[in-house]
């Protein structure tokens, strides 16, 4: 849980990787079933071992929770990482912050309807979305101990629109001693490009909740499926490991206004104050698209 978690990660699918193939025609070493777990409370898990552009991870966070799934929000805010797979409208599909804020709901079928629904006239009303994001908050709030606090980004009958499959396919929250965790399954993990932002957004999504809850940040656990390096970060990868890590910055959420956030859409680039961060330098890397 102290900062090189992840170093011990990359440095595992460095040394055991299988050599394979992938979509991108890139190539890479992949091992399967990760797990790394960072404790909250201590400090916050952003990687030190490299400098992170810790704009683009807090942008892309308030995006995905306004339910925004077109690149112009991030644009404006000088936010390139999802550009290569947007459309010329900047559109990604129904990505994310549709599934999170607007998962397309079933519309209700009442038995007064059934001639409706014979002349099909039913199938043209709009189905009502489910606010993921909302309901798993209340429900946090309502029944702190429930083992049902999941949001999924999974959902197969949008994927073929999707200009990426999600990689961050759910997250559970649990709540005990007053302290929220987070778990998150992540199917797929570029572990040099997309891990060190991934560890960080989810860790500044546990902390949003909790700020909003009024509960404690306690465990990030991160489990990735295919986790692998790519052929053509491998280099940048051994520069990495050769960096010792430094300790993590700390996070506060600095907002007078404490207690009207109730929607996480609310939360704004300003709030977050991070304080410590000393990384080593940059390391640039290619993404395989
Ligand atoms: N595809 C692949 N192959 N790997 C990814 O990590 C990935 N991530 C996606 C979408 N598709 C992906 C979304 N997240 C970068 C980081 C995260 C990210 C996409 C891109 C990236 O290029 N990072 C660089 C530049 C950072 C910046 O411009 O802010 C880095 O050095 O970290
Ligand atoms: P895939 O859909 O073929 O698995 O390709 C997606 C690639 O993007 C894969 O290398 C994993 C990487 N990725 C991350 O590591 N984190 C992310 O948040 C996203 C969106 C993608």
């Amino acid at each position: 849980s102290e900062s090189g978690e992840y170093e011990r990660a990359l440095a595992f699918v460095l040394a055991n990787g299988i050599e394979s193939e992938d979509r991108t025609n890139i190539g890479t070493i992949s091992q399967f079933g990760l797990r790394m777990s960072f404790d909250l409370a201590k400090a916050f898990p952003l990687v030190t071992t490299k400098k992170l552009h810790l704009k683009s991870i807090i942008h892309e966070l308030i995006w995905m929770l306004n339910g925004y799934t077109n690149v112009g929000y991030l644009q404006a805010n000088d936010v390139t990482i999802w550009d290569e797979w947007a459309s010329e409208s900047g559109e990604l599909g129904p990505v994310y912050g549709k599934q999170w804020r607007r998962w397309a709901g079933k519309p209700e079928i009442h038995a007064h309807e059934d001639e409706a629904r014979e002349n099909s006239k039913l199938f043209t009303v709009e189905a009502s979305p489910i606010d993921q994001i909302a309901n798993v908050i209340k429900e946090i709030r309502e029944f702190p101990n429930s083992r049902r606090l999941v949001v999924s980004a999974w959902n197969p009958a949008d994927i073929p629109a999707m200009a990426l499959a999600p990689c961050h396919v759910m997250f559970q929250f649990y709540v005990r001693n007053g302290e929220l965790s987070c778990q998150l399954y992540q199917r797929s993990g570029d572990m040099f490009l997309g891990i060190p932002f991934n560890i960080a957004s989810y860790a500044l999504l546990t902390h949003i909740i909790a700020f909003i809850t009024g509960l404690k940040v306690g465990k990030f656990i991160h489990i990735i499926g295919d986790a692998h390096i790519y052929s053509n970060h491998i280099e940048q990868v051994k520069e990495q490991l050769t960096r010792a890590p430094k300790a993590y910055p700390q996070l506060s959420i600095n907002r007078i206004t404490r207690d009207v956030v109730t929607d996480p859409a609310q939360m704004r680039f300003e709030d977050f104050k991070f304080e410590g961060y000393d990384p080593h330098p940059a390391i640039k890397g290619e993404v395989a698209v």
